[in-house]
C-alpha cells in the first residue's frame, strides 16, 4: 500500500511540474475551430497561453486536396511571442484544415490540427 501511495505522489509531482513549466496550449484562433464562415479569411491567427518558438514553428492551411492555402509566411508576433500568424491565398468555399507546430518554453514540441469551413 505504501508503495502505491508513493508512486501516486511521484506521478502527481511529475504531472504538476510539467504543467508548471509552460507547456504551450492553443487558447484562441481566427478562424476558430469548426467555424463556418461566409467570407474567406485573408489570414490565420493562433494564440497560445505562453510564448513559443522561435525554432520548429510551422503553420499550414490546406484544402481537401492537400494543397497549401497559406503563403508560407508563418511568423511569431514581434512583441507577442504567443501569437502565430500567416496570410492566406484566395480561398473558394470548402473545408480547410489548419496544422501547427510550436516549441513550448519547456522545450516540448506541441502540434495540433483543426478545421474550419467556408461557404458561399
Ligand atoms: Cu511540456
Amino acid at each position: 500500500m505504501r508503495k502505491i501511495i508513493l508512486f501516486l505522489v511521484m506521478a502527481g509531482s511529475l504531472i504538476s511540474s510539467h504543467y508548471a513549466m509552460a507547456h504551450a496550449i492553443l487558447v484562441r484562433s481566427t478562424p476558430e475551430k469548426d467555424t463556418v464562415l461566409q467570407q474567406a479569411p485573408e489570414r490565420i491567427d493562433l494564440w497560445f497561453d505562453a510564448g513559443v518558438g522561435p525554432k520548429y514553428t510551422a503553420l499550414a492551411v490546406v484544402n481537401t486536396d492537400g494543397e497549401r492555402m497559406d503563403n508560407g509566411d508563418a511568423r511569431l508576433g514581434t512583441m507577442d511571442k504567443s501569437h502565430l500568424s500567416a496570410t492566406l491565398k484566395t480561398m473558394i468555399p470548402g473545408r480547410y484544415g489548419v496544422r501547427y507546430r510550436v516549441q513550448s518554453e519547456d522545450g516540448h514540441i506541441v502540434t495540433g490540427k483543426f478545421f474550419f469551413q467556408v461557404i458561399e
